[in-house]
């Protein structure tokens, strides 16, 4: 469908040289694609935006018609039929057939996202709370740490209202993240439109999603369930860095937890062991895996705000 979206003005999702992290003024389309489920969705709204045209377009021009067509001083004598096999079979058949046109790419679209795939690296744990989130990296230590709204008169120059955070979650750009998002108090849910996912964060309940951010970039998201009067104040913001990036922030981040630094290649989701020559001369490292000090997680962040 490149040409529709060329035609329409939109970008085509190149992952590599798409500008757009974010929505824009005057924006008409969705917010750039940056993961793989949100490029499947954007194709299924367009398939629906054509076929929905089209019917609209047919409805008009049929009522128009017939609105000129059996007009009372052309068509002073009434028409007195009543039935028409060929033509009640169509009505019904056409419908019939558009609803299976639709279904089959909208099933598609949803066991597409709904299934986690094999190659996932890491896990983050998200948690909804009155008002802000949590966020929990399980497979680098568990630490835990909270992400508040920045208030307008704290805001940066530039600064999106409404919309930044003073924690941002990190992770790594090209990697396949399991997210595990759940709620503390109240149903929340996580909606990150260039990601392409909405999830409610219900307590008692885990419920799971995966991203795979293309580029890297800030991305934007907030709260899509009404959870109470800071609603519209517990924004997200993931930022998809480089590898090296990636792990030099979870170190910064492990050492702040009281757990010891990991060389860059043992970070799940950092540069990989074969690939990153140049961190050889690190020293040995003594532990086997970060996952055993996954119940060293510290709790100040989690009780702050409550
Ligand atoms: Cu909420």
């Amino acid at each position: 469908m490149e040409w529709l979206e060329r035609l329409l003005g939109i970008q085509p999702s190149d992952p590599q040289t798409a500008p757009d992290t974010h929505a824009h003024q005057w924006q008409v389309w969705h917010t750039e694609a940056a993961t793989p489920v949100m490029r499947v969705l954007d194709d299924f709204h367009l398939l629906l935006l054509v076929i929905m045209v089209v019917i609209c377009v047919f409805v008009v021009a049929l009522l128009l018609y017939a609105v000129f067509r059996f007009h009372h001083t052309r068509n002073p004598v009434p028409s007195r039929t009543t039935h028409n096999t060929l033509l009640e079979v169509a009505w019904t058949a056409i419908p019939v057939i558009i609803l299976v046109v639709i279904a089959v790419p909208s099933f598609r679209a949803l066991y597409y996202l709904d299934t986690i795939p094999q190659d996932t690296e890491m896990t983050v744990k998200i948690i909804g709370r009155q008002w802000y989130w949590d966020y929990e990296y399980p497979d680098h230590g568990g630490f835990t740490f909270s992400s508040y709204i920045v208030p307008d008169e704290q805001l940066p120059k530039g600064g999106k209202r409404l919309l930044e955070v003073d924690n941002r979650m990190v992770v790594p750009a090209g990697t396949t993240i399991r997210l595990v998002i759940t709620g503390g108090d109240v149903i929340h849910a996580m909606a990150m439109p260039a990601l392409g996912i909405k999830r409610d964060a219900v307590p008692g309940r885990l419920n799971e999603s995966w991203m795979k951010i293309e580029r890297e970039g800030v991305y934007y998201g907030q709260c899509s369930e009404i959870c109470g009067t800071g609603h519209g104040y517990m924004p997200l913001v993931i930022e998809a860095v480089p590898r090296e990036q990636f792990a030099a922030w979870i170190n910064q981040k492990r050492t702040a937890a009281g757990l010891e630094a990991l060389p860059p290649t043992q970070v799940a989701g950092g540069p990989k062991a074969g690939a990153a020559v140049q961190t050889a001369q690190l020293p040995a490292p003594t532990q086997n895996s970060d996952a055993q000090t996954s119940d060293a997680q510290t709790s100040d962040a989690q009780s702050a705000g409550e």
